[in-house]
Parts: C-alpha cells; sequence; structure tokens
C-alpha cells in the first residue's frame, strides 16, 4: 500500500504506528515510490545522537532539480510551476511553466558555472521574492552548489556576518526591491557589506531600474549573461547527504547559525509534509505567503511544492498594499486552493474592516495553514470562522528552520482541529516532554519540553564549520533527544499545544529575535554600560521587545529620547529594522544574583506587566532595584 496521501484517521494512526514501529521501511517506501534516484541507497538510516551524527539514505545519487522539474517534464510541461504575483497589482502576474522553469534554471546554472561555481562551492542569494530567487536556489542546486539565502530585509552587517561565515565565493543580488508603496535600495545594502568581505563577483538583477553603482571586474547585469546561457544543463550527481543549502537562524548567544540540511532526506521529507498537510490535488494552486529567505519559504514554495509538481504562488509585496484586501484579492484573483500564512499576519488581518475579507470571493479555498508562532486563540477563530467560513480546516504546523519540515500539524480532513493546537505528530516524529530534571513526561495531560527522539529525514546535520555547537545546543540538554527550544503541553487525547520558546529566543511578527546578539549591538553604543531585553505580549506582532538599559551615566529625558533613537539605530544597522525596541527604559542597574548573571526572568514579569508573580527576589545581589523598574517602568 502507498502511504503517500493519507485519506482518514485511522489510516493516520495506522501509518503512524507503523512509522514509529519500522522507520527505516516506512521511509524507505516512500522515497522508493515517490522520487527519482540515479542510484538507490545502501543503507536507509545511520545515527547516533550522542555524536551527533545521522544519515539518511546513505549511498543514493540524485539531483533534487531532477525531482522538482526534470521529471515533470513530459506529464506538466505545460503547467504552471510558479504564479508570480508582483507587487504593484497593476503590473501583469506571471506564470511560468515547468519546461520554461526548466529551461530558465538551466540557463542559469549554466551562468554560474561560467562564473566559476562548481560543486560544494557556497553561492550568497540576496534577492527580492521574484522568480529569479526560486531559479537561483534551483540553479545551485542543479550544479551542486550549496545555496545561503539571506532574507533581503537584513542589515548589510547580518548580511557579511553570513556571508563570511559561510564563506560564499558570489552574491546574486538585485538593483532594488519593491515593498508595497516603498523601494529599497538592495544593491546599496550589498555595496556596503561586501566592504567586510572578499567577494569576487556579484550577478545582478534588473528589478526596479534604479539608479545603482556598478563596481568595475566585480558587478555584473545578470539578464545578457542568461540571454547567452545554453538553456541545458546536465544535474550534477549528488550523494543523498551532500549539503543542498545553508540557512542562517538566531540563537539565543553569539552569532547565527548555518544550519546545514542535505539533500536526499530533505528533499523526501518535505515533498511528503507537503502533499499530506496541505492534501494537495492536481490542479489546485498553493499559496504560502512567506519569504523564500526564510525556512518555510525553502521547504513549502520551492522544494515541497515543486517535487510534487505543484503550482506554487510567489508574491513580491505585503499584505497592506494597495490596502488591506490585498491578500484576499490574491486569493480571488488565483483562485488559491491552499493558504499558507503566519499567525502575526493574521492578527493584522483581522483589526482591518470586515468589508476586505467579505467583499472577495475566498469559495477556491479549502485548506488554511499557519506557522511560525503559536497561533493565539482569537486570530484562530477569526482565520476559521472569516476566512475559512468554518469549513477549512486549520493546519496549525509547528516545525523550526532545524527540523527542515513540518513536525507536528493537523492533516486536513483527517485530523480534527483544535484551536491554538497543533494537534499530532507527522508521520514518522516521534516527540517527547521532558521535565526539567531530565525524565520524560509519559501519558497524556503534561506540560514540559519539546523534545524528539528519533531521527526524520528532514532535520539539519549540523551547523556550518561548528559541529561542537550543534551538538551543544540540540543534543546535550537531554540525553539522547533532539532538543526544540520551545515549551509544549500534551492534552487529554494526545493533541500537542506549542507554548512558546523556553530559552532567550523571542519571535517577533514571526521573526526569531535572540537577545543576545541584540543586547551586543546595543552594548556598542558608547553611552551605554548593559542592557537586558526581553520580550512582551504585542496584540499583533506576537511579541515585542523590550530593552532595559543601564547608562555610563545617568542624562536627562531629552538626552533619552535621542538615545533610544541611536539604539534602535544601530539594532536596525548590526540586525535590521524588524528587531527594533518596541520599548526602552533607562535603569541604574540590571537585577543580578550573586554571580552576576542578570535575571531575566523578572525583567520579563516587569515587561509583561505581571508584578504578582516577581517570585524570590531574595537571592539577588541588587533587590533594591527592582522595586526601582517596577516604578519607572513604560
Ligand atoms: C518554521 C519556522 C521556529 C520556532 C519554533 C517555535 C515557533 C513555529 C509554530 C511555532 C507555535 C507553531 N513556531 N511554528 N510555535 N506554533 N505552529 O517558523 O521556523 O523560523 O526556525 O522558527 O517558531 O518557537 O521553535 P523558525
Amino acid at each position: 500500500m502507498s502511504h503517500y496521501s493519507i485519506k482518514n484517521l485511522e489510516e493516520y494512526y495506522q501509518v503512524y504506528r507503523k512509522s514509529v514501529r519500522e522507520p527505516e521501511n516506512f521511509w524507505e517506501e516512500i522515497a522508493e515510490e515517490h522520487f527519482l534516484w540515479r542510484k538507490k541507497w545502501d543503507k536507509v538510516l545511520s545515527w547516533d545522537f550522542s555524536s551527533p551524527e545521522v544519515k539518511w539514505f546513505e549511498g543514493a545519487k540524485l539531483n533534487i532539480t531532477e525531482n522538482c522539474l526534470d521529471r515533470h517534464l513530459l506529464s506538466r510541461g505545460h503547467k504552471t510551476a510558479i504564479i508570480f504575483e508582483p507587487n504593484n497589482p497593476e503590473e501583469e502576474a506571471q506564470h511560468i511553466t515547468y519546461k520554461q522553469l526548466h529551461e530558465r534554471v538551466c540557463k542559469m546554472a549554466n551562468v554560474l558555472r561560467d562564473q566559476g561555481i562548481k560543486k560544494g562551492d557556497r553561492v550568497c542569494v540576496y534577492l527580492p521574492m521574484i522568480p529569479e530567487l526560486a531559479v537561483t536556489l534551483l540553479a545551485c542546486a542543479r550544479v551542486g552548489a550549496i545555496h545561503n539565502v539571506v532574507f533581503a530585509g537584513f542589515s548589510s552587517k547580518a548580511l557579511s556576518t553570513r556571508i563570511v561565515d559561510s564563506d560564499c565565493k558570489i552574491v546574486i543580488t538585485a538593483d532594488g526591491s519593491y515593498r508595497g508603496s516603498k523601494s529599497i535600495d538592495l544593491k546599496g545594502i550589498v555595496d556596503e557589506a561586501l566592504q567586510d568581505c572578499d567577494i569576487e563577483k556579484v550577478l545582478v538583477v534588473k528589478r526596479t531600474n534604479s539608479d545603482i553603482t556598478m563596481v568595475e571586474d566585480r558587478d555584473v547585469w545578470l539578464q545578457p549573461l542568461l540571454d547567452e546561457a545554453s538553456s541545458d544543463f546536465e544535474a550534477e550527481l549528488m550523494d543523498a547527504e551532500d549539503p543542498l543549502f545553508i540557512l542562517y537562524t538566531s540563537g539565543s548567544t553569539g552569532k547565527p547559525k548555518g544550519m546545514v540540511h542535505t539533500t536526499g532526506g530533505y528533499m523526501v521529507y518535505t515533498a511528503y509534509t507537503f502533499k499530506n498537510v496541505f492534501q494537495y490535488k492536481e490542479n489546485d494552486v498553493y499559496w504560502c505567503t512567506a519569504d523564500i529567505g526564510w525556512i518555510t519559504g525553502h521547504s513549502y514554495i520551492v522544494y515541497g511544492p515543486l517535487a510534487n509538481g505543484a503550482t506554487t504562488l510567489m508574491f513580491e509585496g505585503v499584505p497592506h498594499y494597495p490596502d488591506f484586501g490585498r491578500f484576499w484579492q490574491i486569493v480571488e484573483k488565483h483562485k488559491v486552493n491552499q493558504f499558507y500564512t503566519a499567525p502575526t499576519a493574521i492578527r493584522a488581518l483581522a483589526k482591518q474592516n470586515l468589508s476586505f475579507a467579505e467583499n472577495v470571493d475566498l469559495s477556491s479555498i479549502k485548506v488554511l495553514g499557519s506557522v511560525g508562532e503559536p497561533i493565539n486563540e482569537e486570530a484562530w477563530h477569526w482565520y476559521n470562522d472569516i476566512i475559512g467560513k468554518g469549513k477549512n480546516p486549520i493546519v496549525d504546523t509547528w516545525w523550526q528552520t532545524e527540523t527542515g519540515g513540518i513536525m507536528i500539524s493537523p492533516l486536513p480532513y483527517v485530523t480534527p482541529t483544535k484551536p491554538t493546537y497543533a494537534t499530532l505528530p507527522f508521520l514518522g516524529v516521534q516527540p517527547a516532554l521532558m521535565d526539567e530534571s531530565g525524565e520524560e513526561l509519559k501519558g497524556n495531560q503534561v506540560e514540559g519540553r519539546l523534545c524528539i527522539k528519533f531521527p526524520w529525514p528532514g532535520m539539519a546535520r549540523t551547523i556550518w564549520n561548528n559541529h561542537e555547537r550543534y551538538k551543544e545546543t540540540y543534543f546535550s540538554t537531554y540525553k539522547n533527544m533532539y532538543f526544540t527550544g520551545d515549551g509544549a503541553l500534551r492534552d487529554e487525547v494526545g493533541y500537542y499545544r506549542i507554548t512558546g520558546r523556553v530559552d532567550d529566543v523571542v519571535i517577533v511578527s514571526g521573526h526569531n529575535l535572540g537577545t543576545g546578539p541584540l543586547e551586543d549591538a546595543i552594548n556598542e553604543h558608547p553611552a551605554v554600560s548593559e542592557s537586558a531585553i526581553v520580550g512582551f505580549p504585542h496584540e499583533i506582532k506576537g511579541n515585542a521587545l523590550y530593552g532595559y538599559v543601564s547608562l555610563k551615566e545617568t542624562g536627562e529625558s531629552r538626552v533619552h529620547d535621542n538615545l533610544r533613537k541611536e539604539i534602535n539605530q544601530l539594532i536596525s544597522e548590526r540586525i535590521g529594522p524588524i528587531a527594533k525596541l518596541d520599548k526602552i527604559q533607562f535603569t541604574e542597574a540590571l537585577p543580578k544574583t550573586r554571580s552576576g548573571k542578570i535575571m531575566r526572568r523578572i525583567l520579563r514579569k516587569i515587561a509583561e506587566n505581571d508584578m504578582s508573580n516577581l517570585g524570590d527576589t531574595s537571592t539577588l545581589l541588587n533587590p533594591e532595584v527592582v522595586q526601582d523598574i517596577i516604578d519607572h517602568r513604560i
């Protein structure tokens, strides 16, 4: 029996049990039946969470682009692979067929090879949400190069850190990008970033026609090269465990972690989860509103959908341009069947006049998805009632950059949904809840820290150039377990609800921000002595950032206002505008333990305005500052 598409709850439980009892057989059957391998594996899985080392489909040979493109050419050559909806609704949408996408990818692969890019080289991609972004990812994969996409909202400093850390050979960018009524000088940001790194070539896509500087011998317009390139390119033969890409994610401290995903397992996992979690049918139009700069875009705009021969929509713009009805207008225009977005977008849209969602035809929708952070009850109901008309299941999908694909989620029309619950583990996924002493909490109605007990094909294999940190961050907290950094509870029927991060990562509008790197940026300000950042609930963004800053010398409020601006300016430069602080409180000192650790727990409570629950402050070195901070709370 093929388990590629699960039809009902009974079948889910049946297949789930098999997937846990015989994981190797389970994944082998899926890999064998639904993908194109140039050579089959010698071994399905070898693993050891203590080293940690995980290998799936070892010895197999493939190229993921043959699975995403070539094999569809006969049956789906004229089917639309990508619908591109531009920022400006007046600009015509593009429909790129599988045949055209295949040609564009081959041309781009030839350009990359002509620029000296070969298997294993790192390519930095800093592009807006335009078709060239998807084409570039696939072209890298076709050549065997490792793509490193940096979200085009990140600052020049964030960009250069990532280029240097993964030692990229080349950067692919655009002259500019459109975001609503604004345009952004992407190329200028790249120029600034490259002052700190050694890059020989920059390929530039023309998008905004803005006036930019082209550095001689370094910067080249892409289009003329593509025009000259051949549309044949023999795909490079890759090992299943060869890296496909690096994608950086924030840690609670230190520099961002370059998560490394490999080829075979990632392909099988993203394709299989896509098929089941969205119940994609042959002629459906699927739309994920994420940016390809995040893992959600990698797995569920590009690889998962294309490996299934799906039609995937890419939107260049923002939800509020030209007005707050844009998402719904796009759903109506392209008759979107599966719509996948983030709670922060849902909350922002739910605040607008109902007419935006009501004066459009949303009847094409079959499945609604949510990802990125816990979805609160109010947002869930609005999404369910107003957008889903109470008849379309919401798949609240929990997963991470590190997991490569969806880990806990309802299957639509299979798993009964429950507001704010991600519900059941995906097939082959073995979650565990742990208590603080390291014991696994068995049975239902328990709450603890979420771990995964057994490998799954889509998991990241290491942190680029830092395997020790990979081990330390994910495999050292609990023995023989992958630790997610999230808290979760399991209800009376075994449904999971993710309660949020248990480490110093704050999710603001769906973006993970480690507080450590933010504090490092603030502390660079000459007037700052030290700082602590915590999250606090925010109606639309989910969380916002509250900074406690102590200064070398205390100043007047006028000075403080300027300082607030300068601090946010520093954060914008070092990390990006998304990381700006909503509130900055200047304080004489920060509450510390006797060992000198800042007591963030207390600061978090104060920021949340929950003074009743400060816990024991008597062990502090300086308990008196707590009252002072409360008195001057913003
Ligand atoms: C895919 C993605 C991962 C963190 C994760 C968790 C939070 C994601 C969630 C969710 C509750 C959901 N998260 N999905 N929390 N319910 N459905 O978002 O990856 O950017 O690496 O973030 O996001 O805290 O640990 P990434």
